[in-house]
C-alpha cells in the first residue's frame, strides 16, 4: 500500500522520532505507541514517547511502559527529526501537550478516525480500521522487522480495548487474523485480560453503582443516559479514567439505541463532557458533531459548555431528534 511505503520510506530519512497520541491515552493509543517505539529501536532509531501526567495505571504492565515520559512543559531536544502522533483526528486531541511538542517537524499522522483533519505531512486515516494498533501492525508486517513478544502483547492490547473484546462492529476477518498471528508469540491472554479488566478498587465499584442507579431511559425507551459529577468524585473519593466500562454498562439495557454519559470536568466552567455510544443506524459522529465534537460511527463524543441538568436536556433533546430520523 502506497501510504505504508510512504512512512517506511519516511523513516529511514529520519533517526529521531518523537511518538504521541491522544490526551487520557486509552490501550489503543498506549499500545500502539510502544508498539511502534519498539519497532523503531529495532531499526536502529532514536525514540522518545511523551504524555501528559494522565496514564490509567493498568497499562502500567504493557512492555516499553517506562520509555513514555510523563511532561508538563514544553520539549527543549534540538535533536529531533520527526513526530509520529497517533489515534487523535486532530491537534487539539492532543490538548495541552499540543503546545509542549516541536510541531514545526514534519509529522505522521496514523488515525482511525473517520473525523480525522488531515494534520500531518503523511496522513494514514483510516476509518475502517478496527484500531490503530491494527494500522501498526499491517506497518510493521510490511517491514523487515519480525514482531517479537514485546510488540505483540503491546498490538494485542491495542486490538482487543478498541475492540470491545472483539465484539465491536470494527472488528473484521483480519482483526482476528492479526490476533492469530499475535498469538503465536505466547503471550499470556489470562494475564493481560486480568490487568486491565480486573483491577477494580471498592471505590471504584461503589462509584459505579451510583452512576448506575442515575440511569434514566426516555424515548419509548430508546435512549438511555447517566452522570459522572463532581460531587460523586468528591464522595467516592476516586474518578475513572476510562469509562469505557461504564458504557458497557448503559448499552447492556435492552431496547436501547442511544447511550450518553454526562461527565462533569474537574473544574467548574470546563464544560460537561458528552460520551455518545449508539446501534445503527444512528450514527453517533454526527449526534457529536451537532455541538462541535467528533468520533467514530458508533462512539463519539462533545463537550458542552453549560450546566449539567442544561446540557442533558439540550443533548436528549437532539438525541431524540436521531431516534424519530429527523
Ligand atoms: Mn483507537
Amino acid at each position: 500500500m502506497r501510504l505504508i511505503k510512504e512512512i517506511l520510506a519516511f523513516i529511514n530519512k529520519h533517526q529521531r522520532f518523537l511518538i504521541t497520541a491522544h490526551a487520557r491515552p486509552d490501550g489503543d493509543a498506549l499500545g500502539s505507541e510502544l508498539a511502534l517505539a519498539l519497532f523503531l529501536k529495532k531499526m536502529g532509531k532514536n525514540v522518545r514517547i511523551v504524555h501528559q501526567n494522565d496514564i490509567p495505571s493498568e497499562y502500567n504492565f504493557l512492555p516499553g511502559r517506562k520509555m513514555v515520559e510523563e511532561i508538563s512543559g514544553p520539549v527543549t531536544d534540538s535533536n529531533l527529526d520527526a513526530i509520529f502522533i497517533l489515534d487523535s483526528d486532530g491537534l487539539d486531541r492532543l490538548e495541552k501537550l499540543a503546545g509542549y511538542i516541536p510541531l514545526n517537524l514534519p509529522t505522521v499522522n496514523i488515525d482511525h478516525h473517520p473525523s480525522n483533519n488531515h494534520f500531518g505531512v503523511i496522513n494514514w486515516a483510516d476509518g475502517s480500521m478496527s484500531s490503530v494498533g491494527e494500522m501498526v501492525y499491517r506497518l510493521i508486517k510490511a517491514s523487515e522487522v519480525p514482531i517479537d513478544k514485546n510488540i505483540a502483547i503491546n498490538l494485542y492490547v491495542s486490538l482487543m480495548t478498541d475492540t470491545g473484546n472483539f465484539c465491536y462492529a470494527s472488528t473484521t476477518p483480519s482483526s482476528h487474523l492479526m490476533a492469530s498471528d499475535l498469538l503465536r508469540q505466547k503471550i499470556n491472554l489470562t494475564q493481560v485480560f486480568q490487568k486491565i479488566y480486573k483491577n477494580l478498587t471498592l471505590k471504584d465499584l461503589a462509584l459505579r453503582c451510583d452512576c448506575t442507579g442515575r440511569i434514566r431511559i426516555v424515548a419509548g425507551g430508546k435512549i438511555a443516559y447517566t452522570e459522572l459529577t463532581r460531587s460523586m468524585f468528591r464522595k467516592h473519593r476516586t474518578e475513572p479514567r476510562d469509562t469505557q466500562q461504564y458504557f458497557d454498562l448503559i448499552r447492556s439495557i435492552k431496547g436501547v439505541k442511544i447511550s450518553l454519559l454526562f461527565r462533569e470536568s474537574k473544574n467548574k466552567g470546563e464544560g460537561v463532557k458528552v460520551g455518545i455510544r449508539t446501534e445503527p443506524p444512528i450514527n453517533a459522529s454526527k449526534l457529536a458533531l451537532v455541538y462541535g465534537g467528533g468520533g467514530h460511527y458508533r462512539a463519539a463524543g462533545c463537550t458542552i459548555y453549560k450546566p449539567l441538568r442544561e446540557a442533558q436536556k439540550i443533548i436528549v433533546k437532539e438525541a431524540e431528534k436521531f431516534i424519530q430520523g429527523k
